[in-house]
């Protein structure tokens, strides 16, 4: 389909489809020179960038002087025949019959080598860039990947609030605001509503922003993120790791098969995306630490993972890995099940990207018995009268459950192979910064 009025897109000429036709392409101007009486702009559309040749004799005085005059990110319609020319970026070239500037812009304040901090103040122009353009479509293939794959397998998408009035994962990174003299809190999980609508539901799940008033920076934390949240009756700690294989492994098949070109330039090998299917492996935590120690690292048992940890248990790795049954120490959410055969740890599960990324995924067969996510509450300095309705859940009806969060900017930076995870959301919030 074209966009109308002859207007096509430049991916389509890339990919052949226009040769020797005439047809308007409409874009921004990506770059652009004049040589004597021929002007080479370089024209972008968002799905690719064309060069166009203007000529002085063939598009008249006024229009050639206008062409030679316009600046880099100025809009434009360009009327041209299709040539194929292997001097031109990406082996085509439209010749130019009619050149039309829409809207002149000022000279624009990103160019080359300009430091990371002026790019993030001008994030809403830097989003232009070719990066993070493909970027944002991968993210984009990722989470329909995954709606799909949700659709197809019977889970049902639900709407859970943002404002809460308890934290869901723990007090030290809430992120409090004033409702009405009273205090509510940004919801850091889903996960506690999606509990209570799974005994209507059976297998819910969702996509909302989290917020976490996380201080570390890291290459990997944001302050606000979006989060793929699951939560399933019936399922135990290892069907619920059944279900991050299915889901990770189909979004990589799905994205390795559509967007081969923003992969490639992002430097990410599509067929090492193909090769991810299920199953992954499935290692407890205290594997992992003799993992660690072979490697020649001074870690306690009991300690929680960090960037470090995860790097090392990972950085040989090329399919992500399962890291299971942590010490209630290291994991302490209040509703993590205990393990039966060893009470000293839970039954949860951290999905682990392959190459040194780390955790994309944090999940958990929850704890069911009252009086045991009380004690944990307490233990914890919670007040349990703040989770008053989320322990009704275990009064009506209680039934063994399971449920995951996936850090979707985390799997973004693992596919995309991003140095920082700020560059896997357009408008990045971290503890420094909250604009564009
Ligand atoms: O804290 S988690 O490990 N788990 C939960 O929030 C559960 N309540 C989810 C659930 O079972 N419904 O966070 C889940 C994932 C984690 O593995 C990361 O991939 C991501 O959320 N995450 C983050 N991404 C970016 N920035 C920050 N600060 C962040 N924190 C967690």
């Amino acid at each position: 389909m074209e966009p109308g009025d002859g207007v096509v897109l430049i991916s389509d000429i890339l990919g052949g489809e226009h040769v020797e036709k005439d047809v308007t392409v409409r874009g921004w101007i990506y770059r652009i020179r004049s040589s004597g009486s021929i002007v080479f702009a370089v024209v972008r559309d968002g799905t690719g960038n064309i060069q166009a040749t203007i000529k002085k004799n063939v598009v008249g005085d006024e229009e050639f002087e206008k062409a030679s005059q316009t600046l880099v990110e100025s809009s434009v319609k360009i009327t041209g025949t299709v040539a194929e020319d292997e001097r031109a970026p990406g082996g085509y070239e439209l010749k130019a019959s009619n050149f039309s500037l829409i809207h002149m812009a000022e000279p624009f304040p990103i160019t080359k080598d300009q430091s990371e901090e002026f790019l993030l103040d001008k994030r809403h122009l830097w989003v232009r860039s070719q990066k993070l353009t493909s970027v944002m479509r991968v993210k984009a293939t990722l989470l329909s990947a995954a709606r799909e794959w949700f659709e197809k397998e019977g889970w049902v998408e639900v709407t859970p609030p943002i404002l809460s009035a308890s934290a869901g994962e723990g007090g030290s990174t809430v992120f409090g605001l004033k409702y009405f003299g009273k205090t509510a809190f940004l919801a850091q999980t889903a996960q506690l509503h999606l509990e209570a609508l799974i005994f209507s539901l059976d297998k819910v799940y969702s996509l909302t922003p989290s917020f976490r008033a996380e201080k570390s920076r890291t290459p990997r934390h944001l302050t606000e993120f979006w989060h793929l949240e699951g939560e399933a009756a019936w399922v135990d700690n290892e069907g619920n790791m059944d279900v991050h294989e299915q889901l990770i492994s189909h979004m990589c098949q799905v994205v390795a098969e559509k967007n081969k070109a923003q992969l490639r330039e992002l430097g990410r090998d599509p067929t090492i995306l193909e090769a991810i299917t299920p199953p992954f492996d499935r290692i407890t935590y205290s594997d992992a630490v003799d993992m660690l120690h072979d490697k020649g690292m001074d870690f306690t048992w009991g300690d929680d993972f960090g960037t470090v940890e995860e790097r090392l248990l990972t950085e040989d790795l090329v399919s992500p890995m399962f890291v299971k049954n942590y010490p209630k120490s290291a994991k302490a959410a209040f509703y993590m099940k205990e393990n039966p055969d060893d009470t000293t740890t839970v039954l949860c599960s951290d999905l682990l990207a392959p190459e040194g990324y780390g955790e994309i995924i944090g999940a958990s067969e929850r704890e069911v018995e009252n009086h045991t996510l009380i004690d944990r509450l307490l233990e914890q300095g919670a007040d349990p009268d703040n989770y008053e309705w989320y322990l009704d859940l275990r009064k009506y009806g209680s039934v063994p459950h399971s449920g995951f969060g996936i850090g979707i900017e985390r799997v973004v930076r693992w596919i995309c192979r991003l140095d920082h995870i700020r560059d896997a959301v357009p408008f990045p919030r971290t503890p420094s910064r909250f604009y564009p």
